[in-house]
């Protein structure tokens, strides 16, 4: 599948960000201010682990040759952090090629303006030409609280703090501020440090902060004090308040509206079945199995938003109330755009269980991708997973190739393979080492002796 994907991306939409597999051309879309290439930045440590060397090669030679950093556009912080500084780190990490190292800390230094606001909560969007923020306005949880792993690495292989010390200045206010029983709404104001409405949703808008708090945890080898304290916290307030059980025994996270449920749970918010498995082992003795057994309800709701559809691909949303379990009610929550939550739970729930039903689970949406979603030259979105007869979007999203893909090959590899003991996933499934104590100490004593 992944060279299906990728040979098509390459025959017809080479160097531009995305494949359109049915009218076989590229584009670039709006959200990288001019960098070019995302489908090659997101495939190359999944080429690489899957032993495309050929392919991995030509990816490589490209971001060496053709990858240029001096555009000029208007870029969305999260989405370049996540992308292009996530696929640049992890490919330097699996391979030790300098210049994917050089790449990712040229790009970082592109986006510190971002964070030129009065709280030093950046703004979503940035000019990557003109070395200033673009959007006015409310920044997003999801989006400024999705930076953590990526800054700290970008602080490690450049020996500059300036990285680190931008996201930790937003860990600092974010832990600091007053939240509504506990929660955290998805919407802040740059400017003020003010919540802007009191929203809040574990999927689109939230959903990859929380993540972040637990990895930043795994990923510091567990030193991070503050994240994992932020992280179970907060899990405690989700489940306080969002997690519901359906009339026919569903574990779902409702989204909150200023006390208000939403009865919606939307196919983002399916990555934390794999979130709450990898942090159950390090909560309160006491609330580990309940983790784990959290972990699996809510991965088994949202396989049964994938059952119970025609095409056993599940919806963008789907709803609890008005007789609804687990399905879309209405005709805007239909579609499925390749997306990788439901298999990337699958991944975690299987290395965590080695229960047998995840592969499975796994192996049902690889036939359903290839059965509704593979057109003559590439993979593509369908816009209504009830009908039988596929409507495709002409979309090959450079997540599934980093994503979906990757996160299906894992569920079927050797537990070795990009160990959950050594690495975590950044949100675009990028694979980021843990940065060990030892190391952590050399640079304590590194930082004494200079100030001494
Ligand atoms: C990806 O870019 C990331 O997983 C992000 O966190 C959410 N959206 C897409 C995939 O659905």
């Amino acid at each position: 599948m992944m060279k299906f994907a990728w040979d098509n991306y390459k025959r017809y939409a080479w160097g531009k960000n995305e494949l359109r597999p049915l009218t076989k051309n590229g584009h670039l879309g709006n959200m990288f201010g001019g960098l070019r290439g995302a489908s090659i930045v997101d495939s190359l440590d999944t080429l690489y682990i899957m032993g495309l060397m050929d392919e991995y090669n030509d990816a490589k030679e490209w971001v060496q040759t053709s990858l240029d950093l001096n555009s000029n556009g208007e870029a969305s912080l999260f989405e370049v952090n996540i992308r292009y500084v996530g696929g640049l780190l992890s490919a330097y990490y699996l391979t030790g090629e300098e210049f994917f190292r050089n790449k990712a800390v040229e790009l970082g230094e592109k986006l510190l303006p971002a964070f030129n606001t009065p709280t030093g909560i950046p703004r979503g969007v940035i000019n990557l030409g003109s070395w200033g923020w673009a959007s006015a306005g409310s920044s997003i949880l999801a989006e400024f609280g999705t930076l953590h792993l990526e800054f700290v690495h970008l602080t490690e292989l450049s020996n500059n703090p300036v990285f680190k010390e931008k996201v930790m200045s937003i860990r600092k206010l974010l832990n600091k501020i007053e939240k509504p029983h506990g929660l955290y709404p998805n919407f802040l104001s740059p400017v003020s440090g003010n919540w802007v409405q009191h929203h809040v949703s574990i999927g689109g808008l939230g959903d990859s902060f929380y993540e972040y708090l637990i990895k930043s945890y795994l990923m510091s080898d567990k030193t991070d004090e503050e994240a994992k304290k932020m992280y179970y916290s907060a899990l405690e307030a989700i489940e306080a308040n969002l997690v519901q059980k359906s009339p026919g025994g569903l574990t779902y996270m409702a989204e909150w509206r200023g006390g208000i449920l939403d009865h919606k749970m939307g196919h983002l918010a399916c990555f934390s079945g794999g979130m709450i498995g990898i942090g159950a082992d390090d909560g309160a003795p006491e609330k580990r199995q309940h983790y784990l057994d959290l972990a699996a309800e809510i991965t088994h709701t949202c396989h049964e938003s994938y059952t119970r559809s025609t095409t056993r691909l599940g919806p963008e949303a789907f709803r609890f109330d008005s007789g609804a379990e687990a399905t879309a009610t209405r005709l805007s929550d239909r579609y499925y755009i390749l997306r990788p939550e439901v298999i990337e739970s699958y991944m975690y729930m299987w290395r965590l269980t080695h229960d047998p039903k995840y592969r499975d689970w796994g192996w049902e949406a690889v036939e359903a991708l290839e059965q509704h979603c593979r057109v003559e030259s590439g993979f593509s979105g369908i816009r209504d997973v009830y009908a039988l007869t596929a409507s495709h979007d002409n979309m090959q999203q450079s997540f599934f190739l980093s994503e979906t893909l990757k996160y299906l090959y894992l569920l079927f590899s050797d537990d070795d393979l990009l160990s959950l003991e050594d690495w975590v996933f950044n949100t675009e499934a990028h694979p980021l080492p843990i940065i060990r104590k030892s190391c952590l100490q050399d640079e304590i004593t590194e930082e004494k002796t200079v100030s001494e």
